[in-house]
């Protein structure tokens, strides 16, 4: 069994919605377990060319699928959920919904399909907000650091507000 957590994301429609539907779809798998969950957060776009806010939430898993497995996983729940075109180019267009693995034990990945830990956690105020509600001393592989202080180290973090409350399971 290893411990991930994944980032989920919407900016699209009932964005509340696709992360709950994300969330069941994932606990469906008799390969995933949930263990926790972090409120809903309402966040600005970051380094996106759009109007359209999101709401983020991170959670943290136990599964026996190995990287690559759970990284298609999470792409079949996309496409089932509606979202069209997943390639590089269109990694940064509005989405129903996004599901990205952020960590996956302590392991290090870098290959054409997976970058884990990922490369922009310690950036993003969207992910690190929510992961301090659940694993706020979660020590960073890379940069050896917690998630805590990784978050004091952000220089001109996005907007996040606490939306809502949290994931139903
Ligand atoms: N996802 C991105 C790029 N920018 N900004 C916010 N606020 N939330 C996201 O989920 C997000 C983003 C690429 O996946
Ligand atoms: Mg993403
Ligand atoms: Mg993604």
């Amino acid at each position: 069994m290893s411990i991930v957590y994944l980032s989920l994301g919407s900016n699209l429609g009932d964005r509340v919605g696709y992360i709950q539907q994300a969330t069941s779809l994932l606990s469906a798998n008799p390969d995933i377990n949930i263990v926790a969950t972090s409120s809903f957060y309402e966040t600005e776009p970051w380094h996106m060319n759009t109007e359209k806010w999101f709401v983020n939430a991170v959670i943290q898993i136990m599964t026996t699928l190995p990287p690559e497995e759970l990284l298609k996983e999470c792409h079949r729940i996309e496409t089932f959920l509606g979202r069209e075109h997943i390639s590089e180019n269109e990694r940064y267009a509005d989405r129903v919904i996004d599901i990205d693995i952020i960590f996956y034990d302590k392991k290090m990945i870098k290959n054409e399909k997976l970058t884990i830990p990922h490369q922009f956690f310690h950036k993003r105020a969207f992910v690190l907000v929510p992961m301090l509600e659940i694993a706020d001393d979660f020590v960073h592989p890379v940069f050896n650091k917690t998630v805590e202080e990784l978050y004091d180290d952000l220089e001109n973090p996005e907007t996040v507000y606490l939306y809502g409350t949290k994931i139903e399971e």
